[in-house]
């Protein structure tokens, strides 16, 4: 953007010398904007990462009742949580290069309230257990054993997340491996879930557990609320799947937020963010990094790194299961 354009629609540009008459007219165009999006009908709607079928069913099923985008949002990723198949989130999961499934996840509100948990085990609902530190104690994230300690307090049942499988496939990469993370490990399907609900609010929510055979007590981006999740429910909301450590150095998804903010569209706003992440890597091996997005309109988008990287939509016009545009490094 020219200097010129910059200064004129920047904030900066206006701050100090703002008059009276133009507070007046954004006050009006606020007011006008309130006005509209109540008169505007938005359809309920949920977006997911990766194909989770069962999730996105389950969130819409949660909407078409009129029930609210946090409880939409809560109970569509707890179908991941408890799917032992999908070895990325919750019971079942990939454990980390010790033999321990640790937990992450976070869930934000239409008020910009929001709860995470980390490094959780032995709890298959991570994101209900954030859910209880957003609306049951002043803090926003809990962690390891303080986080575990809190759940059964709130009634949470200890299991076994490790599963045999799981465990196996452990085994044997212990066996193999030089006991190091790996970074482009199969680890797809990491759940990050927006919605909106029939009020037109918005709510997010993320949950996985973690790169497989991470060093013990890593963290990703999907706890953190800006990185692998954000919801500002006058814009819109973005979540992130993928190589977390990449997401949190650019904190990704409310860099997609604040882009969609300043006019640009959902899929717009997800290249952007996948780009601001190629430019910090140019000599690094291959990774991977998706996006999805949504704004206030219910306008969606997504963008991977790589190809095999698919978003769902579940919406009044049925659901989909749509393969996102992707960078292909050279
Ligand atoms: C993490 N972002 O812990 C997660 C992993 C992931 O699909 O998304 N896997 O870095």
């Amino acid at each position: 953007m020219k200097r010129r354009n910059f200064i004129k629609n920047s904030a900066a540009g206006t701050a100090g010398i703002i008059s009276a008459p133009l507070l007046a007219s954004c006050e009006d165009k606020k007011n006008t904007a309130k006005e509209s999006a109540a008169t505007t009908s938005v359809k309920p709607i949920v977006i997911a990462t990766w194909d989770v079928e069962n999730a996105t069913a389950k969130a819409w099923e949660v909407l078409n009742k009129g029930g609210s985008a946090l409880d939409a949002v809560e109970q569509g990723v707890m179908m991941e949580e408890a799917d032992v198949n999908n070895q990325s989130v919750g019971k079942g999961g990939r454990p980390d290069r010790d033999g321990n499934v640790t937990l992450d996840a976070c869930i934000m509100d239409k008020d910009s309230n929001c709860g995470a948990v980390v490094y959780l085990q032995n709890i298959t609902h991570a994101v209900s257990v954030a859910r209880k530190v957003m609306e049951d104690t002043p803090h926003v994230m809990l962690a390891g054993k303080g986080a575990e300690q809190f759940a059964y307090e709130k009634g949470f049942q200890k299991e076994n997340l490790l599963t045999e499988k799981s465990k196996q496939e452990w085994l044997e990469w212990a066996k193999t491996s030089k006991y190091e993370p790996i970074i482009n490990i199969e680890n797809h399907d990491t759940i990050g879930m927006l919605t909106i609900d029939s009020n037109g609010d918005m709510a997010g929510a993320c949950t996985t557990s973690g790169m497989a055979y991470k060093i013990g007590g890593r963290i990703g981006d999907s706890p953190i609320i800006g990185a692998g999740l954000f919801v500002d429910n006058e814009v819109g909301g973005a979540t992130a799947t993928g190589v977390g450590e990449e997401v949190v150095r650019t904190v990704g998804s409310f860099l997609i937020v604040e882009l969609m903010r300043q006019g640009k569209s959902p899929q717009e706003a997800c290249e952007e963010g996948v780009r601001r992440i190629l430019a910090k890597n140019k000599n690094k091996p291959d990774f991977q990094i998706g996006f999805i997005a949504m704004n206030k309109k219910g306008e969606t988008g997504a963008y991977c790194i790589h190809p095999g990287f698919s978003y769902r939509v579940f919406s009044e016009l049925g659901h989909t299961n749509t393969p996102s545009n992707s960078h292909i490094k050279a």
